[in-house]
């Protein structure tokens, strides 16, 4: 039998039933690669350059209310569109085109220039967090058509984003986009097999084996999956099996706000730096009817691998043939975990 914290694996994700490898013999190797500056640049509260700090003007002749919590608009630059006019389909089975109607919007999540997820009061995050349910119940009742609302954030100037102001995006669609098209498949199988959501299947393993558990409160739970692709990859987990963002009651709401803060803090601290990350919400299609196989969660994939600078690239084998990583997930659980406490200076 191989030792799976000492011999090269494969591990595969149901979620998305794809592969993995996993070398963890690698990880003493010598690194040569590249090793980047970290500037740790100072950024003030309001910064009347920004265009999504309060009172501030966007594109074209649209300017940001004086706005004190959260804050919404309608993306200036949208790459989908919802009006009716639709391309032309192409239904040749080898050069197969649809049409796709959509909406993109913008999620200020503090009027505070200089602030992250993880410099933010738990009650801020809150506020967050209605404004995401919100936005999903109304992009769903607004366009009978809307069929995805895809929540999510992309921090940090490694991962393209822009503008360091906190914020996210919210982009919904007519079609179910491809990650969330594979965990449906996934979750429906899994459940009508099994009668319970694979989601909370994987909550239960999870808790009884603890050793990829980062953080949970009584309502959340943080994990590293066994079969994470980026170095500190982790799913957050809603306890119950809900489908929605919206059906979170308020004790919910307010643990979830309590875990985005916790996980966020543990990232700054374990390289020192304001991490970078891609996060997102999987919850249920919408306008679909019932879809008791969903259970809402988040992944966070951050690309950082050894430094605030040093960071994992999908490339080579990667790109040809199937991601690997070398520190395991486990490993990584355990360095998240001992992150814990205050935001580091
Ligand atoms: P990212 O840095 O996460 O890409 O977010 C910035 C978004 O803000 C981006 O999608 C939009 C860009 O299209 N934007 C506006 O809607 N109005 C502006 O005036 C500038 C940027
Ligand atoms: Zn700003």
């Amino acid at each position: 039998m191989v030792n799976i914290f000492k011999a090269p694996h494969r591990r595969l994700n149901p979620l998305t039933n794809e592969w993995l490898l996993v070398s963890p013999q690698r990880t003493e190797r010598p690194w040569q690669g590249q090793i980047e500056k970290t500037v740790e640049e100072y950024r003030p509260a309001y910064d009347p350059g920004c265009y999504l700090c309060p009172g501030n003007a966007r594109a074209g002749d649209n300017r940001n209310p004086d706005y004190e919590g959260p804050f919404v608009f309608d993306n200036d630059f949208p790459a989908l569109l919802p009006g009716s006019e639709s391309a032309e389909d192409r239904t040749h089975p080898l050069f197969q085109s649809q049409s796709e109607r959509g909406i993109c919007r913008v999620v200020c999540f503090s009027p505070r220039h200089d602030w992250t997820l993880a410099h933010m009061p738990v009650p801020d995050i809150r506020r967050v967090v209605d404004v995401w349910a919100e936005q999903t119940a109304d992009l769903a009742e607004q366009f009978e058509w809307m069929r995805y609302v895809q929540v999510f954030e992309n921090k940090g100037a490694m991962m393209g984003c822009s503008n360091p102001h906190p914020h996210g995006q919210i982009w919904a669609t007519e079609h179910l986009p491809r990650e969330i098209d594979k965990e449906d498949k996934a979750q429906r199988a899994f459940y009508e097999a099994r009668g319970r959501t694979m989601v909370a299947e994987i909550l239960g393993e999870e808790r009884r084996r603890t050793e990829r558990l980062v953080y949970e409160n009584a309502h959340w739970t943080i994990i590293v999956p066994f079969w994470a692709v980026w170095p500190f990859e982790v799913m957050l987990i809603a306890n119950r099996p809900v489908q929605m963002i919206e059906e979170l009651d308020d004790t919910e709401r307010e643990a979830l706000a309590d875990a985005l803060s916790a996980l966020t803090i543990r990232y700054d601290n374990l390289f020192q730096t304001s991490f970078p990350y891609s996060m997102g919400f999987h919850q249920a299609p919408v306008n679909t009817g019932e879809q008791p196989h969903w259970h809402l969660h988040a992944h966070f994939y951050p690309p950082l691998l050894r430094s605030a600078t040093v960071k994992k690239h999908m490339v080579g084998y990667e790109m040809l043939a199937t991601p690997q990583r070398d520190i395991t997930a486990e490993a990584a659980a355990a360095r998240l975990r001992e992150r814990a406490g205050e935001r580091y200076a």
